[in-house]
């Protein structure tokens, strides 16, 4: 009975590090190699602990002692434009920085598995075709980011799917979307190993991408929207 209780707070914890100030780093689901040869060791130590732990500690910063000490980041991202001019900047950058990669991580995986026949399969299909089509939709979009930003699969208002690009680390959520499959294409996620060639890297990415956590996502989102 507690066990069921309290399985909602860590299903949600884990969705978009979903707690209020003081926000902190989620551990990595992996070890630092675990996703070796694909990402590097030092790529995945350097991008998490420092990195994503500067985006915690300026969103730390930036928050202290005002009222939004109480919000999960999640509401501070879809509440975006009504806060006030002074903390959009790091909202924006921080805030988007530390949902970004809280959903990076835990769609990536050292044994990713194929996603079930279900809801998300059936609405890929629908969409797009096959997961193929959508996997170089995807690929295309990353490609086409001009300098640092992120590539999206995000659930849109009406629970379909899109694929997005957004700038810097700007959030989907800061468009009413929730992402469920988030690819970083600034060069922090892939330099050391393929210098400058974004497309290696993404080649690399699709083979440790759990596509049964992105699936899992997808369900968790419709599920929120109704509820
Ligand atoms: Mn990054």
């Amino acid at each position: 009975m507690r066990a069921l209780a309290i399985l909602p707070l860590i299903l949600s914890s884990l969705a978009f590090a979903q707690t209020s100030w003081p926000h902190r780093l989620p551990d990595l689901p992996y070890a630092y190699e675990a996703l070796e040869p694909h990402i590097d060791k030092a790529t995945m130590e350097i991008h998490h602990r420092r990195h994503h732990q500067a985006y915690v500690d300026g969103l730390n910063r930036a928050l202290i002692g005002t009222p939004y000490e109480t919000w999960l980041l999640e509401d501070l991202l879809r509440s975006f434009d009504s806060l006030p001019n002074e903390l959009k900047p790091a909202v924006r950058n921080h805030g988007g920085g530390h949902a970004n990669h809280s959903l990076f991580w835990t769609i990536l995986s050292p044994a990713p598995k194929a996603a079930e026949q279900g809801p998300f399969l059936e609405a890929v299909n629908q969409q797009f075709g096959s997961l193929e089509a959508l996997r170089q939709a995807l690929t295309q979009a990353a490609l086409s980011v001009f300098g640092s930003g992120w590539a999206w699969l995000s659930v849109d208002g009406q629970g379909k799917l899109l694929v997005e690009t957004t700038p810097n680390q700007d959030s989907p959520l800061m468009l009413g979307h929730t992402p469920i499959l988030g690819i970083d294409v600034w060069e922090h996620a892939y330099y050391l190993k393929h210098q400058n060639r974004r497309a290696d890297y993404l080649e690399a990415f699709w083979k440790v991408l759990d596509w049964s956590a992105v699936a899992e996502r997808y369900q968790q989102a419709l599920t929120r929207q109704k509820g």
